[in-house]
């Protein structure tokens, strides 16, 4: 085993694999820019090493720093983690040229995976089921259009050098071939510098479910079976799962041994990923091979008890594989959420800012958070806004979906936006409860998921005004402790002597305005203040709310020139204008502080105030007349 590695990432992959580290005894040396000086991974590493500025491609991206940083402090081998210098074959170069060990595949399977094309020519000739279709070298834009015209519209065009949808064009009829053909290379060399397109028959509703592998350099390989990946937004994963529902053991089975034949075919060793489309028909297709270690392996983890990190560091140190085959089996459901600064209301724009508030639900056997940031620290624009994987495991697939839900409601985040009510939302969807998932889930639920609608507003309301009234109470409460009189009735919160409380509410996009004549308790129903009010979780989904002040009005609405009454008991706080002066209609007269907020006095008309009953300080019943005030004539 080693005795010191360099972890060449940031972030929650670097912490996760530290932890990993340090549970095996090996050293480890961080690698941060100028914006992760004060990074958690920096902080758990045992050294760390400075590698520049802070955009990657002149800090992470830069493969001299990390092999200087590296060489300068004895570590024997580099782990990539994942995205950044992975999956670069020059990297795995520069790491062999310099008596480096790079924890992951040989340079030559990393190479073979770089294009789609050549990954298809080679799973064909292991006998890995393909889609069909065409990824020839010949380009000539006719044998692609003969190849679409002979399996039947739709097809999908692809760039061979391609990935997360970039350079891909559905193609729905002969007629749009050649206008699609175009376009899908434009993207391609805009992408990737590269327009090699290859054509495939387009399954519709597939399901994207991929095979954990795992080999080692004595000609050992198993799989770890699968995760569905079929919940994507834009080609992002958002929540992951395994096993993957509905799948049977037949085939969990023959997609494993698959994996194994395309990872034999390319004499793989380390952790490595085949993804496959399942059609609606429960056929599958090899779609592409990753040659790191996933984002969401996790959940691998948590079904299987076995620490990925540390099979990867065991095998690149030139051990065999700590499992066999028949030594493996799948234990209850897992969940991963990808939490993100980002606001699904903008459109998912990317949120940056402090991390004000940050308190993570408990962790335990059944709730792992992977992250890489705590309370305080900045989410910057340099890179990728995940906040944290939320993963959770139990013994059956409603089970775990329930505690992701719990989790993701105990969450705390202020300081900035995030996808959690999102996530809470398609966790409870009901498809997603009853498995109903493919590639389109987010698209084909969007209404469910983003909850725009009005209905809603009528369950959520009496719930928000709970939540208020509470958090009132509670604060009142906690007042009466601090205070010289405990028994005061002003401690009181009961909305005792008090005309009917109204309440005015921001839900969503929607204000409402609410009497509450009684207190609304659900159960299921959490309430998260956050920086810019509160958040409630409820059993039919997500409401982020705001409470705003209640236009109590004047209670002589109506009257011109009529005295005014406090709307309620209280204090009077501020005296705004002086009596005699000319005011216009809405002008603020005073103020009055009542259930902890403070509510403004308008004149009614144009006029002047001719008397105040009261001065600033002085305690208020409600009803009581204020001021008396003479409207001008109109
Ligand atoms: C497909 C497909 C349907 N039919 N290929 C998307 C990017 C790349 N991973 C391959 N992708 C797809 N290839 C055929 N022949 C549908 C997709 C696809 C998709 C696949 C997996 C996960 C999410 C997806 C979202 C949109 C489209």
């Amino acid at each position: 085993m080693f005795t010191k590695i360099l972890i060449a990432n940031r972030g929650e992959i670097a912490c996760r694999i530290i932890k990993t580290a340090r549970s095996l005894g090996v050293a480890t040396v961080a690698v941060y820019s100028d914006a992760d000086q004060h990074a958690l991974h920096v902080k758990m590493a045992d050294e760390s090493v400075h590698i520049g500025s802070s955009p990657s491609n002149e800090s992470y991206l830069v493969i001299e720093k990390v092999i200087q940083a590296a060489l300068e402090t004895g570590a024997e081998a580099i782990h990539p983690g994942y995205g950044f210098l992975s999956e670069n074959a020059d990297f795995c170069r520069q790491c062999a040229a310099n008596n480096l060990v790079f924890i992951g595949p040989p340079i030559e399977a990393i190479a073979a995976m770089g294009s789609k094309s050549a990954a298809k020519t080679i799973m064909a000739d292991a006998g890995v089921p393909l889609v069909p279709g065409y990824h020839g070298d010949d380009q000539n834009p006719d044998i692609i259009k003969q190849s679409a015209n002979k399996m039947g519209y739709p097809v999908l065009l692809k760039a061979a050098a391609g990935g997360g949808g970039k350079g891909m064009r559905a193609v729905y009829s002969e007629t749009e071939f050649d206008e699609a053909l175009g376009a899908a290379k434009r993207e391609a060399i805009n992408s990737f510098n590269d327009d090699i397109m290859l054509v495939e028959k387009y399954l519709l509703k597939p399901r994207h479910v991929e095979i954990q592998v795992f080999c080692d350099s004595h000609k050992n390989a198993v799989y770890l079976f699968e995760r569905d990946c079929s919940v994507q937004r834009r080609h992002q994963k958002v929540i992951e799962e395994a096993p993957a529902p509905g799948i049977t053991e037949a085939l969990r089975q023959r997609m494993g041994e698959a994996a194994i034949k395309a990872a034999a075919a390319i004499n793989y060793e380390g952790a490595g990923t085949v993804e496959f489309l399942v059609d609606t028909q429960g056929e599958f297709f090899f779609m592409e091979m990753n040659t790191r270690l996933q984002v969401e392996h996790p959940v691998t983890e948590m079904i299987t008890g076995q620490d990925l990190v540390e099979w990867q560091l065991r095998v690149a140190a030139g051990e065999t594989l700590p499992c066999s085959q028949d030594q493996l089996n799948i234990s209850g459901h897992a969940f991963e959420a990808r939490i993100y600064a980002e606001d699904p209301d903008q459109d998912f724009l990317p949120a940056t800012g402090v991390l004000k508030q940050l308190q993570t639900p408990l962790e335990n056997t059944c709730v792992r958070v992977d992250t890489g940031v705590v309370e305080g620290d900045e989410v910057s624009i340099y890179y990728d806004p995940m906040i944290a994987k939320l993963v959770v495991w139990d013994t059956d697939r409603e089970r775990a979906l329930q505690r992701l839900a719990k989790a993701l409601s105990e969450y705390r985040i202020g300081g900035l936006t995030t996808n959690i009510g999102f996530l809470y939302n398609l966790a409870t969807s009901r498809a997603f409860q009853d498995g109903d998932i493919d590639t389109g889930y987010i698209e084909a639920h969007e209404q469910e998921i983003f909850r725009q609608r009005d209905a809603d507003i009528d369950y959520a309301a009496p719930l928000a005004a709970a939540a208020i009234l509470e958090q009132r109470e509670h604060k009142a409460i906690e007042a009466a402790k601090r205070s010289s009189e405990p028994n005061s009735p002003w401690h009181l919160n009961n909305s005792w002597g008090l005309p009917q409380p109204r309440l005015k509410v921001q839900i969503q996009q929607a204000v409402v305005d609410l009497t509450v004549d009684s207190m609304v308790s659900v159960d299921g129903l959490t309430v998260a203040s956050t920086d810019t009010g509160f958040d409630l979780f409820t059993r039919n989904g997500f409401f982020h709310c705001t409470e705003m002040q209640p236009d109590f009005g004047t209670g002589n609405e109506g009257v011109d020139g009529g005295n005014l009454n406090a709307p309620m008991n209280g204090t009077l706080v501020a005296v705004l204008v002086d009596t005699g002066a000319e005011v216009n209609k809405g002008d603020t007269l005073l103020v009055m502080e009542a259930m902890k907020m403070e509510h403004t006095i308008i004149a009614p008309s144009g006029g002047s105030v001719t008397e105040f009953y009261f001065q600033a300080g002085d305690l208020v019943d409600g009803g009581s007349e204020l001021l008396a005030f003479e409207a001008t004539s109109p």
